[in-house]
């Protein structure tokens, strides 16, 4: 879900007519050393330097996330028994918070396999709701803010009938359902509306005692925070469903809602399996790396996304305590999987593989193995043990490629 600008600016520079700020040269990404990750047992990065890792990317990345919103609420608003030709059961659950009513809540939709008893679930948002990502067609049309789209048929910033099943390329749901795995997702504009002012109709302003009028300081959380909230709360309603393996939660997202699903697999760790696909920028890729896309671009198109002080690395990142492989090492020692697309260069392929390869020693205290190569692997050769890693054909996009190998290494962590 590029904007036009950035799809226009990425083309533009990789026509060799490179634009001032945006470097595709991988003899000039520079070459800052990476923050040590300070590592001595795993006994003592479980009880210590991981906490302290979570609090530096609240504090200079994501923004905290309030600790105690209430007990959430959930009223399963329609079952269907035969759902996809009958493989699989679909639920919609209404989410919301009865002390902040003023959050509209979130509706999430949930399939399950009818040949399982309790599936494992792959937990994620999408970018048009749930009406966009599967093709059935009685499903509700989410009546919330969207992105206005010509080409995606959003019309005055809401969901047309034309955009029914336009995302369900990236949600292979026959596929995940036949292998036996659920799916729960729901729309992330559910939780806060994805743009600057986005938050004051969201879950942010309705959680805060300034409401809309809330400034938002250092260290206070951004849209991802809220986003990854989310997830969070679904991860609540299906530890209450039958149908689910509560114990085996796999989070997943693409793109900005990859960045998502890896902030939410590391403040919540029932997600026992973390998944990004081309999450670039602010996810898995390096950030003192400058190639594509870089912390300046992003703060400055997306200041909402993050908590203030993430840009006062802009053009700066050597002095942000962090980098991406401490984002990736805080899923240790539960399985990753890190997604590139060769063709998704905003994205930086390379440096999202060494997020996960510097996130191998963090594994190898706990006697696991992390991506097991130390070069980036040819196109389409999937590679690692706890550290999954690809760089597939083609575009920033979620594909059956990608899926293929979630399940595999999904089946094989989970015995499944
Ligand atoms: C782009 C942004 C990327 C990525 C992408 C998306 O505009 O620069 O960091 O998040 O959007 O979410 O599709």
């Amino acid at each position: 879900m590029r904007t036009a600008f950035f799809t226009l600016l990425a083309a533009t520079a990789l026509a060799q007519t490179p634009r001032p700020g945006v470097n595709y040269d991988e003899s000039k990404v520079g070459n800052d050393p990476l923050p040590d990750l300070k590592l001595t047992t795993a006994e003592e990065w479980t009880q210590t330097r991981r906490p302290e890792i979570v609090k530096l990317f609240e504090d200079h990345v994501f923004g905290k996330t309030p600790a105690n919103l209430g007990a959430p609420k959930f009223e399963v608003t329609a079952t269907k028994p035969d759902a996809l030709g009958g493989i699989a059961t679909r639920k919609f659950i209404h989410i919301s918070l009865p002390a902040y009513p003023a959050w509209p809540g979130m509706d999430v939709m949930l399939y399950t396999p009818n040949h399982i008893k309790r599936a494992p679930c792959f937990v994620g948002l999408s970018f048009g709701g749930n009406h966009a990502v599967s093709q059935e067609t009685d499903i509700p049309l989410n009546t919330r803010w969207m992105r206005e789209s010509k080409e995606k048929n959003i019309v005055d910033h809401k969901a047309t009938e034309a955009t029914r099943g336009t995302e369900s390329s990236r949600w292979a749901l026959e596929m995940i359902l036949k292998r036996g795995f659920a799916v729960a997702t729901a729309y992330y504009g559910d939780i806060e509306p994805d743009h600057a002012d986005g938050w004051k109709d969201g879950l942010r302003a309705a959680v805060s005692k300034d409401g809309a009028n809330t400034v938002w300081k250092d260290g206070e959380w951004g849209a991802i925070g809220a986003w990854a909230w989310g997830l969070s709360r679904i991860a609540d309603y299906l530890q209450t469903d039958a149908q689910v393996d509560g114990k085996h939660l796999a989070v997943i997202g693409h793109s900005r809602l990859g960045k998502t699903s890896l902030w939410a697999g590391a403040q919540d760790e029932r997600f026992g399996f973390v998944i990004s696909n081309n999450s670039g920028e602010g996810g898995a890729a390096l950030m003192r790396r400058d190639f594509g896309e870089t912390t300046a671009i992003i703060t400055k198109a997306f200041p909402h996304w993050f908590t203030p002080k993430y840009a006062s690395y802009a053009g700066n990142a050597a002095a942000c305590p962090i980098d991406m492989h401490m984002f990736i090492a805080l899923a240790a020692p539960r399985p990753i999987y890190i997604a590139s697309a060769a063709e998704d260069h905003w994205a930086d392929p390379k440096g999202e593989f060494l997020s996960g390869k510097f996130a191998g020693p963090v594994y190898a205290l706990f006697g696991k193995k992390g991506v097991m190569v130390d070069e980036q692997p040819a196109i389409d050769t999937p590679v690692g043990d706890f550290v999954g890693y690809h760089v597939r054909t083609g575009k920033h996009d979620v594909t059956d490629y990608d899926w293929k190998q979630y399940l595999t290494f999904a089946a094989r962590h989970w015995g499944r």
